[in-house]
């Protein structure tokens, strides 16, 4: 092994959470030493083979059920997984990958936190003959032949969906029956806040994207009701930002009609700083969430929220199905998006299963 890996692997090896790696690493290529892969490494014969995963961290209840959903479909498989957790850091998750190189593993699959930067250590992967696999969040890059496919959600939609709620939500129903209270229309424009995600994920640019597709559309369409985005800003996918957020928002803001949140975890810590200040979660303001946590269908329940789109967490079997047609040198889709539903207040919300997380 190179004198510059070795000190890569003893740079991160220092950091808590890589130390076990460094032992367990040196001790896995000391055992598969004999067996190095080049470029033209010929596909595991049947059976296991071994898939270095590079997850974020544990942001949210969802990341650690995506996790779980990993960890379960590894084990039904019988698949070899070198997990690697890296914390919320992008060089984390480098070094991790650069560390299933060495390792010599059959396939490389990772969460991107963000969408840039990846171009180097993808080169590294095909220049070693290891496919990779982008799961859940996408990447930015210019030779797409540096992965082998993305199965995750599909959140340009998921925005979609958000924003065709609130156009539904504040557009008057004609109707008549004179005792259906018909909703007088109001003059002024409907005021959104908006909790974005992690700042350069493809997830907050593409939830982003989406949901202004939408009004844009709409708004060449009719003209009323007219939206408004007043502010947006990332929250980072972390309840403790959601509510430092919404305070200084609730601080700077005066009539502001909803609350568009780009995961659950932002909009219960947002929930909390309303209910600070005496406004009423889904009645005072509209909100909006993604990811479909049991906590955010409870408060949807509760009337705390008034629509839920989902974002699948389980992709672990389809994870380990792709991965393992990749080590035998087979071809995979280049895009598989998860099923994924939309639960909001015009919803039998009786009819909702349990979520697991
Ligand atoms: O919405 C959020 C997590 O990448 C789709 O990341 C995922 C997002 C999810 O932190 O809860």
């Amino acid at each position: 092994m190179s004198s510059s890996l070795i000190a890569g692997i003893e740079e991160f090896a220092m950091k808590p959470f890589f130390r076990f790696s460094l032992f367990f690493l040196i001790l896995c290529c000391v055992s598969f030493s004999g067996c190095r892969k080049t470029a033209e490494k010929a596909p595991p014969k049947t059976g296991s083979f071994i898939l270095g995963f590079s997850q974020i961290g544990s942001e949210s209840a969802w990341r650690k059920r995506n996790t779980r959903s990993i960890q379960e479909a590894a084990a039904e498989t019988g698949t070899q997984l070198l997990f690697f957790n890296a914390e919320q850091k992008q060089e984390n998750q480098i070094k991790a990958i650069r560390s299933f190189i060495a390792y010599q593993v059959d396939v490389i699959a990772f969460v991107p936190i963000i969408s840039t930067g990846w171009r180097h250590v993808l080169e590294e992967a095909r220049d070693a003959g290891i496919p990779v696999l982008i799961c859940d969040r996408e990447i930015d890059i210019r030779d797409e032949n540096l992965y082998a496919g993305y199965i995750g959600n599909n959140s340009v939609q998921q925005g979609r969906n958000a924003a065709e709620f609130l156009i539904k939500k504040f557009t008057p129903e004609d109707t008549d029956e004179p005792s259906k209270e018909t909703k007088s229309p109001s003059p002024h424009p409907v005021r959104i806040v908006e909790l974005s995600g992690t700042t350069g994920s493809s997830v907050a640019i593409k939830r982003a994207q989406g949901f202004r597709d939408v009004l844009a559309e709409h708004k060449l369409e009719t003209t009323f009701p007219q939206f408004e985005i007043i502010y947006s800003e990332s929250g980072d996918f972390l309840k403790s930002k959601g509510y430092e957020l919404m305070s200084r928002i609730l601080d700077t803001f005066d009539n502001i009609n909803v609350i568009y949140s780009h995961n659950d975890s932002m909009t219960l810590g947002a929930i909390d700083a309303l209910k600070e200040r005496g406004i009423q979660p889904g009645a005072d303001i509209v909100i909006v969430t993604i990811d479909a946590e049991q906590a955010a269908i409870d408060a949807l329940k509760r009337g705390e929220v008034n629509c839920v789109i989902e974002c699948n967490p389980m992709l672990g079997r389809e994870i380990m199905k792709f991965a393992g047609s990749l080590a035998r040198g087979e071809a995979i889709p280049r895009i598989l998006f998860m099923s994924e539903k939309v639960f909001s207040e015009f919803d039998d919300l009786s009819k909702i299963q349990p979520r697991g997380y």
